[in-house]
């Protein structure tokens, strides 16, 4: 890969893109498997339409070491039983930091360190900041699509299977004033 030269990367905030991009990626309710609480309610979504979870653009800094990609993900409104739609959630293998940025709409960020939890509302303008080695989650609590902007070193990694295996300390309910947040328990 040729170095990376210094630039400007347009954003636009009504699309949510970015200008020049890199890859995107996006995550439909099958790719989700393991994740929801009710079992039943996920299977039943994915056989229905499949529908789109959330996304991630990314710009084109690579994921190598020692620069600092960025990218958006914009999480779509919804929930599976109650259980509001959110990313897979990950844990950095170094357990390097990163910075979160609201851009649009409403979610909150759900952090897990294996003991201790913490929820942060997010909104447009709140900067959440993910210290090392706390896993991290976003939720959408609004009812339109929720975006950020996440800043991360680019060796940082995805742990996925951390959060498979010791879940994110609570699980996030939808709830006529934003957010319930529940104990988390197995599926
Ligand atoms: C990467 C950063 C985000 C997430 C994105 C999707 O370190 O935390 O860009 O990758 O929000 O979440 P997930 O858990 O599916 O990677
Ligand atoms: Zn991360």
């Amino acid at each position: 890969t040729p170095p990376i030269s210094p630039m400007a990367i347009a954003f636009d905030a009504e699309n949510l893109t970015l200008s020049p991009a890199g890859p995107t990626l996006t995550r439909r309710m099958s790719d989700l498997e393991g994740l929801f609480l009710d079992t039943d309610a996920w299977a039943a979504a994915v056989h229905g339409d499949d529908p789109v979870v959330y996304t991630v653009t990314s710009s084109p800094v690579p994921e190598i070491d020692r620069e600092l990609p960025q990218s958006i993900t914009t999480i779509m409104p919804g929930h599976t039983s109650g259980e509001l739609w959110m990313t897979k959630g990950h844990q950095h293998p170094d357990h390097q930091g990163e910075i979160y940025l609201a851009l649009k709409g409403r979610g909150g960020l759900l952090m897990f360190d294996g003991e201790r939890t913490e929820w942060l509302d997010m909104l447009p303008g709140t900067i959440g900041y993910i210290p090392p080695g706390w896993a991290h989650r976003s939720v959408n609590t609004g009812d339109e699509p929720y975006a950020f902007l996440a800043v991360y070193p680019g060796g940082a990694g995805h742990d996925y299977g951390w959060v498979l295996e010791h879940g994110m300390g609570s699980r996030a309910y939808r709830a006529t004033d934003g957010v319930d947040l529940r104990p988390y328990s197995a599926p």
